[in-house]
């Protein structure tokens, strides 16, 4: 019987979906018992250490799966599900671990983008089942913020390069697990998977680079809205306006997009409800059966944006925004982004003297889900002045003067689809939403969006040289050049395009084809 072992926290359902689409019926473990019965366990995670543990233990499945792993029974644990094995964790100090493999688990240091998210390669240091059917030139899912450091160099199945060489899988006997997602991870991944289910015969891919590296991402977005028949369809605006003559722009349906997108090579597909600020999106259910729908076969990472915050409706009901974001997460989303709420928190913690209230979305969903599940997406538009003394914000010296000559710029954050601007600067914002605990920064630009002239080079470098954490660069793609100049140009560790993809104007893969010249990108 083949079990996964959920205990509540994240995307469970995209494994359940990547075991199903390999044809096996999944059990899921909710007592201690199931584990006994159980002749295959697969146990991911996401979310934190300690609140892992403490729900196993709360659960009782601490002694079941400590027994099941000592009669050395077929086991995959997947990224927490790989940490939860070793005795600590940095991440959550004092709090003990399964202990079954011996070593801790420790944070990246160094000068690095932390969480350490993309498609890397891995070297492969045994046979494996897992390598049935690899070359070892292939690239797999990562999003970690911690990494396994096993006392047993024996059981170190692959290591992968990220500023240092860090373990990325391990392998005792029938217990293997990885710190990547094969859920995740495309076709590769559902090969590891099959690899596992089937108890494949243990191979050494017979390619072992030298080093690995991150590659470059590449993301589709889809601006998701009810046209005015009430059809849910993927739309684009020119400057965030989506209207042409009055009607929504209709550019496809979302599964449909999506699933074409995964077909040809896309990293990650982010939906944006861009009318969630006005529609609660637990209201607004046929966005969640967009999410179940493309969950079920497309197996790389899903981000949705748009209405994660607290709401109350006509009955005087409450939901928080990290119930919203449940629901986002429980139908197949990897990652929300926060887009109004995150000005509205920044500027909480700015008249707040800097300190966080702990309150906010970013932090609740952080706390529960993980940082490397919260994104935050900011919408700037740029505003000229004459000085950097004009304004009490994070001012750029522009090379592209304002109407009046003006050399200086900031770039205002707006919410609610860029209808309302606010007093806070991209920057800052993309500063204080890192101190918050946000993941990844979504930085869109309105001056930009479907313009087509290129993203916004003086606005991605500055808010990219102000965190440390992953920076996507959106608005404005029109040629593959556009992508190699943000790479070189601003450091940022993927890019976003809408229009261009929609349209069929420049496919994913000659983005990729155009890259893979100078950069490390996934083919
Ligand atoms: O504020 O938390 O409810 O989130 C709403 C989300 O919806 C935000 O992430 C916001 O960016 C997005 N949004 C709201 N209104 C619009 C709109 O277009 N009217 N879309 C909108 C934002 C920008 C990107 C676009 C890139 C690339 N669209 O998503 O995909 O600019 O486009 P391009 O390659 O065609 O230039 P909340």
């Amino acid at each position: 019987m083949l079990t996964l072992l959920d205990y509540g926290a994240g995307n469970v359902r995209s494994v359940i979906n990547a075991l199903e689409h390999l044809g096996e019926t999944v059990h899921v473990a909710t007592t201690g018992a199931d584990i006994e019965r159980a002749t295959r366990l697969v146990f991911p995670g996401v979310g934190s250490f300690g609140t892992m543990m403490q729900t196993l233990h709360e659960r009782g499945f601490v002694a079941p799966l400590r027994r099941y792993l000592a009669e050395d029974r077929p086991f995959l644990g997947i990224c927490l599900g790989l940490q939860a094995l070793f005795e600590r964790s940095e991440e959550s100090p004092g709090v003990e671990g399964l202990g079954v493999l011996a070593g801790n688990v420790a944070r990246f240091r160094g000068d690095l983008s932390v969480p350490h998210i993309g498609w890397n390669g891995f070297v492969a240091h045994q046979p494996s089942p897992l390598f049935a059917e690899l070359d070892g030139r292939e690239k797999v899912y990562f999003v970690h913020s911690f990494h396994v450091v096993p006392r047993d160099p024996e059981v170190v199945l692959t290591t992968t390069d990220y500023g240092q060489r860090f373990v990325s899988a391990v392998q005792r006997g029938n217990l293997v697990a990885t710190q990547f997602h094969p859920e995740k991870s495309g076709a590769v991944g559902l090969a590891i998977l099959r690899g596992f289910l089937r108890g494949a015969e243990p191979r050494k891919p017979e390619h072992v680079p030298a080093r690995t590296q991150l590659a470059k991402r590449i993301i589709a977005c889809l601006d998701v809205r009810a046209n005015d028949h009430g059809d849910l369809v993927v739309t684009k605006g020119d400057q965030y306006d989506v209207r042409e003559e009055g009607a929504v722009r209709n550019l496809g349906k979302p599964v449909e997009l999506a699933r074409r997108y995964y077909e040809e090579g896309a990293d990650e597909i982010t939906f944006l409800n861009i009318t969630g600020f006005r529609h609660f999106p637990l209201r607004d259910m046929p966005m969640l059966e967009v999410l179940r729908q493309t969950s079920r076969d497309v197996f790389v990472p899903l981000t949705i944006g748009g209405g994660i915050r607290d709401y109350t409706d006509e009955e005087g009901r409450t939901y928080s925004a990290l119930e919203v974001a449940s629901q986002y997460f429980r139908s197949g989303a990897d990652k929300v982004s926060i887009g109004s709420e995150a000005v509205t928190a920044v500027e909480e913690v700015l008249r707040n003297g800097g300190r966080a209230t702990g309150r906010s979305p970013i932090e609740q969903i952080a706390h529960v889900y993980g940082n490397q599940a919260v994104v935050v997406s900011i919408d700037p538009r740029r505003v000229y002045v004459e000085s950097p003394e004009d304004v009490p914000h994070h001012v750029l010296e522009t090379a592209f003067p304002g109407p009046r000559g003006e050399r200086y710029c900031w770039y205002e954050c707006t919410v609610r689809g860029g209808r309302e601007g606010r007093p806070v600067d991209a920057v800052t914002l993309a500063r204080v939403c890192e101190q918050l605990g946000a993941g990844e920064i979504l930085l869109n630009c309105i001056d930009r969006d479907g313009t087509n002239r290129g993203f916004d080079l003086e606005l991605v470098a500055a808010v990219k040289q102000a965190v440390t954490i992953p920076v996507i660069a959106s608005s404005g793609a029109g040629v593959v050049e556009h992508f190699s100049e943000v790479f070189a140009q601003t450091g940022v560790e993927s890019a976003l395009a809408a229009g261009i993809f929609h349209r069929q104007e420049v496919p994913i893969g000659a983005v990729k084809a155009h890259l893979a010249g100078s950069l490390d990108v996934r083919v």
